[in-house]
């Protein structure tokens, strides 16, 4: 019989419009509401998964450089999670490439851990369909699981009371969305240095310790069904709309943790108002922030390349321009 001996995959980021922040199970990574995301058409991860026979652990690269620590914890955990699926022991190489700055609140890990659970389960011979993988992928970073899809994802969280809340949280693209509705999301680099505080840590935080959580966590539920609403109509206004309150929601959220985590700058401040400011000037344009100090603008893509160049003058900082990006794929296989 002959088995796979390598695969692997690319993988984009994605960035919530209705955010997923707090988990109520940390092992299986079960969020505490449903999210939903746009996947982006710009900085692709790699992953290559190499199985070894007869080495004794598994190593891995990012960026070529070996991996240690945390980082390297929760690939082999990961791995690990593969093996026991598919009752496989041989140990494994994988090199990751990133595009984009890791750490930097930039969904480097949803990228991450889509192309790892897509190449993983591939080398592995899991033979798992896509929702199938999406549930694998949140294993390894709760976001990543909306990665294994295109466009628009949302993100399912299984109701506490649910009998098998793993197969029960998984993500799925969204296809009821306007045919005419274009959006473009602007990244503002203001930072790329690594976050001081983990998304995982100060998620944990938010949950335990912020008195606006609960009342964000509502919100949110709410949001996901004004956003689904708002794509079908194929409404920007909505969609931005719901999308920035969201997001400043969640940082409130985070900011008022003991001790706080604040993720935003006087950077990030400015260019929060400047945005708001290009909206009282009349241009369609709503912030969204993630677990670091950069911005992501939404705005209709027609517009994007004239307010991306406003943005990175008010910033001094540079910009990418993203629209919606392809679900991750395959890239090669070989079978020994
Ligand atoms: C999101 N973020 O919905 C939210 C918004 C950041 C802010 O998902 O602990 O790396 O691995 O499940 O997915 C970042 O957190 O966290 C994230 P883990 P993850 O995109």
């Amino acid at each position: 019989m002959t088995r796979t001996s390598s695969a692997a995959a690319v993988a984009h980021p994605n960035i919530a419009l209705v955010k997923y922040w707090g988990k109520r199970d940390k092992v299986l990574v079960l969020p505490h509401a449903g999210s939903l995301s746009m996947t982006l058409d710009v900085f692709p991860t790699t992953t290559t998964v190499r199985i070894t026979p007869g080495t004794a652990e598994d190593s891995v690269f990012i960026d070529n450089v070996p991996a240690r620590g945390e980082a390297l914890r929760r690939i082999v955990d990961f791995l690990d999670l593969v093996r026991a699926r598919t009752g496989r022991r041989e140990r494994a190489r994988v090199e990751t490439h990133n595009t984009v700055p890791v750490g930097a609140g930039l969904a480097s890990s949803a990228a991450g851990f889509a192309a790892l659970a897509l190449a993983a389960a591939t080398a592995y011979d899991a033979c798992l369909d896509p929702t199938s993988l999406s549930r694998l992928a949140r294993r390894g970073s709760g976001s990543a699981c909306r990665s294994l899809f295109g466009g628009f994802v949302q993100w399912h969280a299984a109701h506490p009371g649910e009998q098998d809340p793993d197969h029960a949280s998984y993500a799925e693209p969204v296809h009821d969305v306007h045919p005419d509705l274009d959006i473009a999301l602007i990244a503002v680099l203001l930072q790329t240095t690594p976050k001081p505080v983990s998304s995982r840590e100060a998620m944990q935080r938010t949950v335990a310790t912020s008195p606006l959580f609960p009342s964000w966590l509502r919100s949110t539920r709410e949001a996901l069904a004004d956003m689904r609403a708002a794509l079908k109509d194929g409404d920007l206004d909505r969609i931005g709309a719901i999308a920035e309150r969201n997001a400043l929601g969640m940082h409130a959220a985070m900011e008022t943790a003991l001790p706080p985590v604040t993720y935003r700058t006087p950077a990030s401040h400015h260019l929060l108002n400047h945005v708001s400011a290009l909206r009282e000037r009349g241009e369609q344009t709503w912030a969204t922030m993630d677990a670091g100090p950069n911005v992501k603008v939404l705005c209709p893509a027609t517009d994007a390349t004239r307010i991306a160049a406003e943005l990175a003058a008010a910033s001094a900082s540079p910009t990418v321009i993203a629209r919606s990006g392809p679900a991750a794929t395959l890239i090669s296989q070989s079978r020994s």
